[in-house]
């Protein structure tokens, strides 16, 4: 046990880890050096998108500077550079998910790679009849476009639900399968509870009682967990690079290279052809197949050096970190007065989320006195309207950890919500 600014004992993994250095961390991350509403600011929105350090905007500034130019087209010396960067850029962030760099799909983001697979994958192999089981704890990404796979081909979706603890009923998930179960899809984290799915366990249920394909959305755990696709056995894997200081407008979609090459385009246009006629055209190899068009280059290049320095610092040392973070944050405003926290209490179940409501004020009331403040939460109903449905609440509040967070930063959190207590006469 260590001791919280407030004096409250905070429980630490038991483990050997070396701890974070947060202040060395911090001094990466020019964005948090910056007053607002007269104040430090305490940045609690990396649910949404996280901050960039030094080495990704100077990998990104580097790239235009001095490589740019357009990849896979040129045989000029700025064309190749930019075509060595980018491609190499494939292999380390598949490293960094323990997949190969021909199976990881460049896409804007988890949104894009969601779609990706239903539109591609979900139109060869999803018929009338057929069922897709989600969970009722999805983000809109990964329940909308399977909403829109099942409207045009008839497919029905059948739903996983959460139980108050916000974890999922797992032990409905074996009768929800069968014979027409055509593809599961799960959030491994939560960003609406925080909640960490067993995903393999997951995984390894579906293959027991179907043979259904299993997609990942894993935009909540990568930034937050180690991630190895092959350890999670599932056949598609999505994320998003600004969760994990990278840039925005980039991610990817990893899948298993059989089912790959298995599939269709998802959009047409250059880069994803072999040759072209009048009428018809072939394919190149996966990744290519499913990348038309100029890529976000930079974008690759940058996500490439977000995940250089996330492995630079190591996952358990960012795990055990945040771990303490959150921990320290249940404890501390799980003590306040009409506060409801969401999600799993035990926070070895939950990543760097704390989704709550205090008392009666509208959780947009509590980020606009936070704001005033200095500190940015986000409110609303997270783009997990399900979720929010489930515990009727239209919305909560959302303070959301990152590497570079504090326990003085859980304090000024805490005392933000004071002042809103005060305000709205919170008993
Ligand atoms: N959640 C949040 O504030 P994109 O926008 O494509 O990078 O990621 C979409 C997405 C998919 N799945 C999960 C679990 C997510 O959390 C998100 C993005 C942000 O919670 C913005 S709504």
């Amino acid at each position: 046990m260590t001791t919280g600014p407030a004096g409250t004992p905070v429980a630490t993994a038991p483990t050997t880890t070396p701890a974070l250095d947060v202040e060395s961390v911090r001094r990466d991350f020019p964005a948090l050096r910056q007053d607002v509403a007269g104040r430090p600011l305490v940045y609690l929105d990396n649910a949404a998108t996280t901050q960039k350090p030094e080495a990704v905007l100077h990998a990104l500034d580097a790239y235009y500077r001095r490589d740019n130019a357009n990849v896979h087209r040129g045989i000029h010396e700025l064309s190749r550079r930019a075509t060595l960067a980018f491609e190499d850029a494939r292999a380390r962030v598949a490293r960094f998910v323990g997949a190969e760099a021909g199976e990881l799909v460049w896409t804007r983001g988890t949104t894009e790679a969601v779609n990706l697979v239903a539109w591609s994958w979900g139109t060869e192999n999803v018929r009338e009849g057929d069922e897709i089981v989600l969970t009722t704890m999805e983000h809109h990404s990964n329940l909308v476009p399977w909403q829109i796979l099942a409207r045009r081909t008839g497919a029905r979706l059948r739903f996983v639900e959460i139980d108050d603890e916000g974890r999922l009923r797992l032990e409905d998930l074996p009768r929800l399968l069968g014979p027409r179960t055509r593809l599961v899809a799960f959030g491994h984290v939560s960003n609406a509870l925080g909640t960490v799915n067993p995903a393999a366990e997951i995984v390894r249920q579906v293959r027991r009682h179907s043979g259904a394909a299993v997609l990942i959305d894993g935009a909540q755990a990568v930034p937050h967990l180690p991630v190895d696709v092959h350890e999670l056995g599932a056949d598609f894997y999505a994320f998003s690079g600004h969760k994990m200081c990278g840039p925005t407008g980039i991610g990817a979609l990893w899948g298993r290279r059989e089912i790959l090459e298995a599939m269709p385009p998802f959009h047409g246009g250059g880069e994803m052809i072999r040759v072209v006629e009048r009428e018809t055209s072939t394919w190149a190899d996966p990744p290519h197949k499913f990348e038309a068009g100029t890529p976000h280059i930079a974008g690759a290049i940058g996500l490439a050096a977000a995940a250089d320095y996330l492995r630079a610092l190591g996952a358990d040392a960012l795990v055990r970190h945040e771990r303490e973070v959150m921990t320290y944050a249940l404890e501390r405003l799980g003590r306040m007065r009409g506060i409801r926290i969401y999600g799993p209490s035990d926070p070895a179940e939950r990543s760097g989320v704390v989704a709550f409501t205090l008392g009666d004020a509208h959780p947009h009331d509590v980020s606009t006195i936070l704001d005033s403040q200095g500190i940015a939460v986000r409110a609303g109903h997270h783009c997990a309207q399900l979720v929010m449905r489930h515990y009727e609440v239209p919305a909560t509040a959302r303070a959301s950890f990152y590497l570079y967070n504090t326990l003085e930063e859980v304090d000024r959190l805490a005392e933000g919500l004071t002042a809103v207590q005060d305000i709205f006469g919170v008993s």
